[in-house]
């Protein structure tokens, strides 16, 4: 079977019914930036289904515009921590917490690719108010003190759980005492090998209680919270966004491009005193010691997908690329792996991940790096062809890992294959 079909097969069976589960088993729920590389996928063989998964995502929208991480749209006992332990009140039961903004970059490629464009203008013009009141949010609630920056108060916002970038600021978080017993479900769908440790978890969940005991209010997080972070995948895939966000208001005549551009122009310049000459890559920052986090991981190539670079950084980046391809087959690493917390199949210390490539492949691209982008891609599709359509890969040997089956892996293969460097 083609690798295109077999990701049209994946995306349909993983479909409940306008929203996509990241896999069955292991996440069967509607995830955040799930949602948008899923909506990428299907917009290459049904666009109205495409549109329908972000109207399913914003279905979890919170009334102060938050939009959670996880939309529990029925109940589902294969996944932990559900509802009942985020304790939120909304119906559809949410998580309490967000993940990367890409919706509205993904919605403005999919209105640049629609050929539909008259459903494509319905559906885009319907979804923007909701996007901006979601970037009203972030600004007001993670960055009050307009730093350019947003404040990350979990492991599970950044998308790359179990990073090693994370790994002393979560160890600073207490084990609440108080913590309720729990079982894990991700480890009896996957190899406990590939996966985070219980240490991790523990804190994991003794983060929730502390949201819980803030309830959720934002402004007490950012004093009470023992976990705060600037995270690269957040804070560049928000600045993105937000230009995003601006081309949609001028597209659509709403009048707001003034107020992005003042977001614009604090991000531009925090994200690039993340900048680290000597390691030639950008780092996350702990907001707790106020210190960088020295640690390259993927997320440090994303300033590109930012476009905040400028072409000397970009250039940098492409050595610094070129360094670590020589110490793996496959690239993009999900951690530098020249670094002592390198481990190549435990989750985001190590496994390449498509998502994370298709992101960074794009910022290359846009620097007129083709020879990179396009590299990175080839990886992407060998890697899905010797293992199939996993959640990571190990970047030595290219066996999958993790859930199989997996939604935004397949996604990325119908989206990125048949047109590459729409941008
Ligand atoms: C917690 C769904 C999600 C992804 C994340 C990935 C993993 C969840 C988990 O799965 O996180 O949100 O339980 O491990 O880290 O990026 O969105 O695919």
């Amino acid at each position: 079977m083609s690798l295109e079909r077999e990701a049209i097969r994946i995306l349909r069976a993983n479909d409940r019914g306008g929203f996509t589960i990241p896999t069955a088993g292991l996440y069967p729920f509607q995830w955040l930036w799930d949602a948008g590389f899923s909506a990428l996928g299907w917009m290459k063989f049904d666009e109205a289904r495409a549109w329908q998964e972000f109207e399913r995502l914003f279905e979890g929208q919170w009334a102060n515009g938050m939009l959670p991480h996880i939309v529990f749209h029925r109940p589902e006992a294969t996944y932990f921590p559900g509802p009942d332990r985020w304790g939120t009140r909304h119906t559809p039961p949410t998580s309490g917490i967000t993940q990367p903004p890409v919706v509205a970059s993904f919605v403005r490629m999919m209105l640049e690719q629609a050929e539909d464009q008259t459903l494509a203008q319905t559906k885009a013009r319907a979804l923007y108010p909701k996007i901006l009141a979601y970037h009203r949010w972030f600004k007001r609630e993670r960055d009050p003190a307009n730093t350019g920056l947003t404040n990350t108060f979990h492991p599970w916002e950044t998308g790359a759980d179990n990073s090693p970038a994370w790994d002393e600021a979560l160890a600073r978080v207490p084990v609440d005492p108080t913590l309720p017993p729990y079982t894990r479900r991700d480890t009896s769908h996957v190899d406990p090998s590939q996966r985070p440790h219980q240490a991790e978890y523990d804190r994991y969940l003794s983060l929730l209680e502390v949201y819980k005991r803030c309830d959720y209010d934002q402004l007490r997080l950012h004093r009470e919270c023992p976990f705060r972070v600037v995270s690269l995948i957040i804070d560049c895939v928000l600045h993105r966004a937000n230009r995003d966000l601006a081309w949609l208001s001028a597209r659509f005549g709403f009048g707001d491009e003034t107020e992005i551009a003042g977001w614009l122009e604090a991000s531009q310049g925090a994200i690039e005193a993340l900048w680290d000459e000597e390691a030639g890559l950008y780092y996350n920052y702990d907001r707790v010691q106020d210190a960088p986090i020295r640690v390259g991981t993927s997320a440090s190539f994303l300033p590109l997908y930012a476009g905040t670079s400028s072409p000397q950084r970009a250039h940098r980046l492409v050595r610094t690329l070129e360094s670590w391809a020589e110490q793996v087959r496959y690239l993009v690493p999900s951690t530098d792996p020249g670094h002592p917390s390198y481990e190549p199949q435990r989750y985001w210390r190590g496994p390449v991940w498509a998502i994370m490539n298709y992101l960074i492949a794009q910022g290359f691209a846009e620097y007129g790096y083709p020879e990179a982008a396009e590299r990175i891609h080839q990886d992407t599709l060998k890697l899905a062809e010797l293992s199939g359509f996993s959640e990571y890969y190990h970047p030595t040997t290219g066996a999958g890992l993790g859930g199989g089956e997996f939604s935004w892996t397949a996604a990325m293969a119908l989206w990125w294959e048949v047109s590459p460097w729409a941008h």
